[in-house]
C-alpha cells in the first residue's frame, strides 16, 4: 500500500546559497566569521525546536479570560508555553539586541536582519512582537525623556530572558487604521514625574498585536480645556502596562481577541483605555511624524518576514519535490516542475537581496555613515520594500501550497498556514495602497524615489557594463521612462496623482 512521504524540515541556514552569497558581500569578513554560529545554531533551530514551538504555539492559541472564579475583572490573556519560549528564543539570541550592538557598527542592521530572516517564517508571527520591540525601541532613544527611556531600553533590547521585555503598538482605532488622524483617544494632563510628563489615556484602540507585551506606543489627542482635530492634533505616548497578576491592567480592559484568519498565535485585542497613565514623548501635536520613526522599522521587519516566509515556503516545495513522483519521475526531475521551482527560488533570492538593501541602508543611518543621498533612498525603499515584498510573499505562498497539490489545501499538513499568514503582510503596517502614496509624499517632499531609482540605474549600469551594448541602451531607456513617468505623475492634477500611485511603487 501507498503511503506519501511528508516533506522533510530543512535547515533554512545550511540549505540557502543566496544567503551565503549576500553574506559574503554585505558583511565583512571578520564580522561574518563572528555572528556566522548564530546563524548555523538558527538554521538548526528551524528545523528543530522552532519548528516544534511554531506547531504547539499554533495549535494553542491565546484566550482572553475576562474574569476570575470570584466574578473580579483580571483580564488575562493566556498564550502558549511554546510561545514563551519563542520570547525566551528571542532574547537569547538577540534578535532586538544585535540592531543595537554597537561594536558592529553600520553593519547591525544586516547582521540582525539574517538572524531575523532565519527566525520569522518559524517564528509562528513572534517576529510581530520584536519588530514593534525593536521599533519602540528606536523611538524611545531618539525622543524620551532620559528616566523614561532609561527605565525601558535595558529591558526591550537585553538578552536575557529574565530582563527582555516586549512592546506593542497601538494606533489603530474603530475610525480608521490608515487615516489615524480620525483617532478619538483622549489625553488628560495628570502630573508630573521627574522629567516625565504624564497624562491619562481614555479610548478604544481596536487592533493591539502583542497584546501580552509590557509596554506599547500610542497615539492620543490631548485635551487641555480643547482638542486639534485631525492628525496635527495627535501626540505620541508611552505606556507601561503594569499588570498585577490576578489584579487586572491598571486602566486598561480587554474588550476581546481578534478572531484572523492567520497569525493564530499572536494574541490581537481590542482595548479600553480608562484612564491609563502614559507619558508624552516628544513635542505635543507631533504624534504622527514621530511615531513615523517606529513605522520605518515596523515595515522593514514586515519585509523580513515576507522574505522568510517565501524561503520557507521555497525550501518546503522544493524538498517535497524529492518525495513525490508523478508520470514516472520525482517531481524534482520533471523539467515544468523544475522551472516553477526555479521560478520561486529566483524571486525569493530577489527579496533577500532588496531587504538586506534597506537593512544596510538604516544600519548606515542609524550609525552616522549614511550620506544624504542614501538617507533619501531608505525613506522610499521602506515603504516600496514592504509592499513590493508582502504581494510576492501571498503569491509564493499560493504557489508553493500548488506545489503540495491538494495536500496543499489540507490544514494539517501545516500548508495552509503559510498562506494565511502572508496575507496579513499586505494589511498591517500600512496597506499596499497607503504606502504607495507615502512614496509619492516622500518624492514630492525630497526626491526619495528619484533618488533610489537612479542609484539602481546607477549600479545596473555597472553591472551590465561587460555585457551587449543594446541591453544597456534598453536599460537606460527603461530608467528614462520610469523617471518621466514619475514626473508626468506628480504634475497631474492630485486626484490622478494619488490614481497613478500603484503603477508607480
Ligand atoms: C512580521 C513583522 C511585521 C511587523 C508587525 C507589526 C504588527 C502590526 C502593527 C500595526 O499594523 S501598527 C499600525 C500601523 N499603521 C500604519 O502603518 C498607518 C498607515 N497609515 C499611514 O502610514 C499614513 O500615511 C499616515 C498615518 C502616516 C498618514 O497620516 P497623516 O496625518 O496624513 O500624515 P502626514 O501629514 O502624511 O504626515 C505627518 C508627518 O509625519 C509629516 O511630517 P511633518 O509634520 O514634519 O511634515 C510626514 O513627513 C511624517 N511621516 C509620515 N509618514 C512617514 C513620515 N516620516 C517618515 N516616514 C514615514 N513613513
Ligand atoms: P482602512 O484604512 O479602512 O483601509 C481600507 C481600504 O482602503 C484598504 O484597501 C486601503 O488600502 C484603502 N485606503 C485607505 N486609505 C486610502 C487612500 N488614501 N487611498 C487609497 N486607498 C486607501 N494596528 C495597530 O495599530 N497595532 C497593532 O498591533 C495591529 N495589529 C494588527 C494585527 C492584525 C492581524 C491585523 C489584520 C491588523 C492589525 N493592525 C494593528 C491594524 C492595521 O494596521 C490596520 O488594519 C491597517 O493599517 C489598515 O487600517 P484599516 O483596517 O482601518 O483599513
Amino acid at each position: 500500500m501507498f503511503f506519501q512521504e511528508p516533506p522533510g524540515r530543512p535547515d533554512l541556514y545550511a540549505s540557502d546559497e543566496p544567503l551565503h552569497a549576500l553574506l559574503r558581500r554585505r558583511l565583512p569578513p571578520g564580522v561574518l566569521q563572528e555572528i556566522r554560529p548564530q546563524y548555523e545554531a538558527l538554521g538548526r533551530a528551524t528545523s528543530g525546536e522552532l519548528w516544534d514551538w511554531m506547531i504547539r504555539a499554533e495549535a494553542e492559541p491565546p484566550v482572553h479570560v475576562p474574569y476570575d472564579p470570584w466574578g473580579r475583572r483580571v483580564d488575562e490573556i493566556r498564550t502558549s508555553p511554546a510561545w514563551e519560549e519563542l520570547r525566551k528564543f528571542s532574547a537569547r539570541h538577540g534578535l532586538v539586541a544585535t540592531g543595537y550592538d554597537e561594536r558592529l557598527g553600520e553593519h547591525r542592521r544586516v547582521a540582525q536582519a539574517v538572524l531575523l530572516y532565519l527566525f520569522s517564517g518559524t517564528s509562528a508571527t513572534y517576529s510581530c512582537p520584536l519588530a514593534m520591540t525593536d521599533a519602540a525601541t528606536r523611538v524611545l532613544l531618539d525622543l524620551a525623556p532620559g528616566d523614561l527611556r532609561d527605565r525601558l531600553v535595558a529591558g526591550l533590547t537585553s538578552r536575557d530572558p529574565d530582563r527582555f521585555i516586549t512592546s506593542g503598538q497601538w494606533m489603530t482605532e474603530r475610525t480608521g487604521g490608515s487615516d489615524v488622524g480620525n483617532s478619538e483617544t483622549i489625553a488628560r494632563p495628570s502630573r508630573l514625574v521627574g522629567d516625565e510628563r504624564r497624562y491619562t489615556l481614555h479610548g478604544v484602540k481596536w487592533f493591539t498585536s502583542a497584546t501580552t507585551s509590557e509596554m506599547a506606543l500610542t497615539l492620543a489627542r490631548i485635551d487641555d480645556g480643547g482638542t486639534t482635530p485631525g492628525s496635527r492634533g495627535l501626540s505620541l505616548f508611552c505606556v507601561e502596562i503594569g499588570r498585577e497578576p490576578g489584579r487586572g491592567w491598571n486602566g486598561i480592559q480587554v474588550n476581546r481577541l481578534k478572531d484572523k484568519l492567520g497569525t493564530k498565535a499572536l494574541p490581537t485585542a481590542e482595548l479600553t483605555l480608562d484612564g491609563v497613565e502614559a507619558t508624552l514623548i516628544g513635542e505635543p501635536g507631533r504624534g504622527v511624524a514621530n511615531i513615523s520613526g517606529m513605522l520605518n522599522v515596523t515595515r522593514l521587519y514586515n519585509a523580513i518576514a515576507s522574505a522568510s516566509g517565501i524561503r520557507r515556503a521555497c525550501a518546503l516545495a522544493r524538498d517535497y519535490a524529492t518525495r513525490r513522483s508523478a508520470f514516472g519521475a520525482r517531481l524534482i526531475d520533471l523539467p515544468l516542475h523544475q522551472t516553477t521551482l526555479d521560478d520561486m527560488d529566483a524571486e525569493a533570492a530577489a527579496v533577500l537581496a532588496l531587504v538586506l538593501e534597506g537593512a544596510a541602508l538604516l544600519g548606515r543611518t542609524e550609525a552616522g555613515t549614511a550620506t544624504e543621498a542614501e538617507r533619501r533612498r531608505l525613506r522610499a525603499l521602506i515603504p516600496i520594500a514592504k509592499l513590493t515584498t508582502a504581494k510576492q510573499a501571498v503569491s509564493i505562498a499560493s504557489e508553493a501550497l500548488e506545489c503540495f497539490g491538494g495536500a496543499g489545501y489540507v490544514e494539517d499538513t501545516g500548508m495552509p498556514r503559510l498562506l494565511r499568514d502572508a496575507q496579513v503582510l499586505t494589511i498591517w503596517e500600512g496597506t499596499t495602497n497607503v504606502l504607495s502614496l507615502d512614496v509619492l509624499r516622500a518624492e514630492a517632499r525630497e526626491g526619495a524615489f528619484t533618488a533610489l531609482v537612479q542609484d539602481l540605474a546607477a549600479r545596473a549600469e555597472r553591472s551590465y557594463a561587460n555585457v551587449a551594448p543594446g541591453d544597456l541602451a534598453t536599460l537606460r531607456a527603461g530608467v528614462r521612462s520610469l523617471i518621466a513617468q514619475v514626473k508626468t505623475n506628480m504634475s497631474r492634477g492630485e486626484a490622478a496623482m494619488q490614481a497613478g500611485a500603484r503603477k508607480i511603487a
